[in-house]
């Protein structure tokens, strides 16, 4: 399969706090790395999404008293599944995964930055209300077709593929160069979610 024309590469949150030895390390996290360097140089538009969280984010455990990493809690915009402290702005944890090789990035997208609100999603928060910016940064370009990788396919990858399509882009995820945290079946239900969806699940050797 050609890469679409009017394509870009979004590179989901390829950082050290999700990679083994972080805060919330994905299960082969660091694997896809060399698989997504590699797809990065087919792509002119490459751009990557940073999970930026400031200390006491509303997502972490240890900002609700007698919570634990993992319970599901709500919040005034709906539920949220509380995490351990992770991706906190300019600590080590939030950079991105020493691997990762792209020069012709042009967009860094950093998200989760409202004390208040998460942001799986590159595009929307989880209020559903606040945009990143990244569709109008797209269609101002031209981009009509979003191919998406990295970390974690159930959650960041998921809610930026769901939103790039409501957004009105082709939303492709290339699925072995991305990984799943797994919560309870989550990996089962997002993979279905983004079927209905319509967005298109490839493997890597589709473009290479
Ligand atoms: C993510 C949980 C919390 C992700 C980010 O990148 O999938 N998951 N923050
Ligand atoms: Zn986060």
């Amino acid at each position: 399969m050609q890469i679409a024309p009017h394509a870009a590469l979004l590179v989901i949150d390829v950082q050290n706090d999700f990679t083994p030895g972080g805060q919330l390390a994905v299960p082969e996290g660091d694997l896809i790395v060399p698989l997504i360097n590699r797809l990065s140089s087919l792509f002119k538009q490459v751009i990557v999404a940073q999970d930026w969280h400031p200390a006491g984010h509303a997502s972490f455990a240890s900002s609700h008293p007698g919570r634990k990493p993992y319970d599901v809690i709500q919040l005034p915009y709906g539920e949220q599944t509380l995490w351990p402290d992770h991706c906190v702005q300019a600590t080590p944890g939030a950079e991105f995964h020493a691997g990762l090789d792209l020069p012709h990035a042009q967009l860094i997208i950093r998200k989760g930055c409202n004390p208040d609100i998460d942001s799986y999603s590159a595009f929307l928060e989880a209020d559903r209300a606040t945009t990143t910016g990244l569709a109008g940064y797209l269609k101002e370009r031209g981009i009509d077709t979003v191919y998406m990788v990295g970390l974690a396919l159930d959650f960041c990858v998921m809610f930026s593929a769901l939103d790039a399509r409501a957004a009105g882009f082709n939303a492709i995820v290339v699925t072995d160069a991305c990984r799943a945290i797994d919560l309870n079946g989550s990996l089962a239900a997002a993979i279905e979610r983004m079927q209905v969806a319509g967005v298109q699940l490839i493997p890597s050797s589709e473009l290479i």
